[in-house]
């Protein structure tokens, strides 16, 4: 395992994020290769850690004003054991090539739990979509599609949302798609219901992580009833956490974007969630107007001076990162053990650090880690493509029904590789170990390839 790892430092010595994630992962594993020298013998964790195909691309566009500017585009695909490549595509200026591997190494155990037949891959962009007009956004979409379009479909990689990319740009990118190969299929997932989508996508993942968290509540003899939560981020996942802690009986208190957070001491009920959505998704604007609607809501600015975030505070039961990686860090971690959060979910992919999450398991805080809190957004993509392939469409409660009990099976599946391998009670090392068992003896299975 150290040679691994030293491998992965010594080929990419600059890739910060994607080391996190490797050594994370690696770190849990450990009791499965002690009981199966088979994964060692044929290499497996050598393979995981390469992926099996990286696309770089150049994506030059032309502004309103006819300026015209070039970004990196990217899609790494990293293993296709179990299916087809399967991931988010994310727009945002922090992405590079270390970046979206962690994410495509994170989506490969993610989706290995969903109990669906996908998959890992990740891409995006160092594109930043805020301030860009529909149609400089449309533009940048058709030039990334007219080079993507030739790695990716239905039954090789399937491309979704992420930070950056929702319905919006989805649109323009499949119809890009559509033009050049000619061919409606499923080679997108996040789609209009009304051409391929499915209902419940775009709640999934917080709705997931909700169902994820409730899961870890009930075995404990808790619900989210009467819960006062703190969330972060106020874009797709985050809202949808929101909502769906509302919907069980639980209290929000804060949001957040980049520029800083929220504090509603009442409480952010329906009402005001629903005109957070419209301000954020309708008219893209910052968070801190929420404080016009509602003058009694406190708005906290970002101090670049502070080496933590106030948001985490706050007193509350339960914490959601849902905007970014590492953004819990070690001090926000333990300003969440004093204010007496018993549970964190992780809505975001990788937002606390590796001290934080010891932190939580030193102080007896419930931790639910990405790769399994947050997999209901893909579980829910992977239903997309099973419709897609049907061409029929189910019910709203026919694919949250779905969700629900996919989640359920993941918190299971966690709780007992888990305890089957000696850490009882460890959601991180239940999720890694269920996860790399199911890709690697597929790995093993299709030989060295
Ligand atoms: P959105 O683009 O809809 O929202 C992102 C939110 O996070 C915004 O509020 C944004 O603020 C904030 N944010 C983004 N980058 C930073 C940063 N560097 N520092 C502080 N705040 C930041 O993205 P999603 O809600 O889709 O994604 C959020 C997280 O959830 C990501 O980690 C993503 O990988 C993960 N995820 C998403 C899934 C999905 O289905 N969409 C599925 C599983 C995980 P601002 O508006 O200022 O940019
Ligand atoms: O991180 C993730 O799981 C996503 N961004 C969703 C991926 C998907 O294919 O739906």
């Amino acid at each position: 395992m150290e040679q691994v790892l030293a491998t992965v430092l010594q080929r990419d010595p600059e890739q910060q994020e994607f080391h996190q994630a490797v050594t994370e992962f690696l770190e849990t594993v450990k009791p499965v290769l002690d009981r199966h020298p088979e994964y060692r013998n044929f290499a497996v964790l050598e393979r995981l850690v390469e992926p099996e195909r990286m696309i770089m691309f150049r994506v030059p566009w032309m502004d309103d004003r006819g300026r015209v500017h070039v970004n990196r585009g990217y899609r790494v695909e990293m293993n296709s054991a179990i299916g087809p490549y399967k991931g988010g595509l994310r727009f945002h200026p922090s992405v590079n090539l270390s970046v979206i591997k962690f994410l495509a190494f994170e989506q490969v155990f993610k989706n290995a739990l969903t109990t669906l037949s996908l998959g890992g891959g990740k891409g995006g962009a160092d594109f930043d979509p805020r301030d860009r007009s529909d149609t400089e956004v449309m533009r940048f979409c058709q030039s990334f599609m007219s080079e993507l379009f030739r790695h990716i479909g239905e039954d090789t990689d399937v491309p979704a949302g992420d930070i950056g990319v929702s319905g919006r740009e989805i649109g323009f990118l499949f119809g890009m798609y559509k033009k050049l190969q000619n061919k409606f299929t499923g080679v997108l997932t996040g789609k209009g219901v009304s051409w391929g989508g499915s209902l419940i996508r775009p709640e999934a993942t917080g709705y997931g992580v909700v169902y994820f968290a409730s899961e870890m509540l009930t075995l404990i003899g808790q619900t989210m009833e009467c819960k006062h939560c703190l969330i972060s981020g106020s874009g797709n996942v985050a809202q949808y956490t929101a909502e769906k802690v509302l919907q069980l009986g639980g209290r929000v208190l804060t949001m957040s974007d980049s520029s800083g957070y929220i504090f509603d001491e009442e409480g952010i009920d329906i009402a005001k969630l629903e005109h957070l959505k419209e301000l954020k998704n309708v008219e893209r604007g910052r968070i801190e107007k929420y404080c016009q609607r509602y003058p009694h809501a406190e708005y906290v600015p970002v101090d670049p001076d502070l080496d933590y975030n106030p948001l985490w505070q706050h007193e509350a039961d339960c914490a959601f990162p849902a905007a970014t990686q590492n953004e819990i860090n070690a001090k926000d971690a333990q300003h969440l053990v004093e204010v007496g959060v018993k549970l964190v979910c992780e809505g975001a992919n990788m937002p606390c650090v590796p001290e934080a999450i010891s932190l939580f398991a030193e102080n007896d805080v419930l931790f639910g880690p990405a790769k399994a809190a947050n997999a209901g957004g893909v579980a829910v993509s992977g239903l997309e493509m099973a419709q897609d392939a049907m061409r029929l469409s189910w019910t709203r409660d026919e694919v949250d029904t779905r969700l629900r009990s996919i989640m359920e099976k993941i918190h299971q599946t966690c709780v007992d590789a888990a305890a089957y391998y000696g850490h009882p009670g460890d959601y991180l090392a239940g999720a890694n170990i269920a996860g790399f068992v199911k890709v690697g003896n597929a790995m093993l299975d299709q030989g060295v390839v």
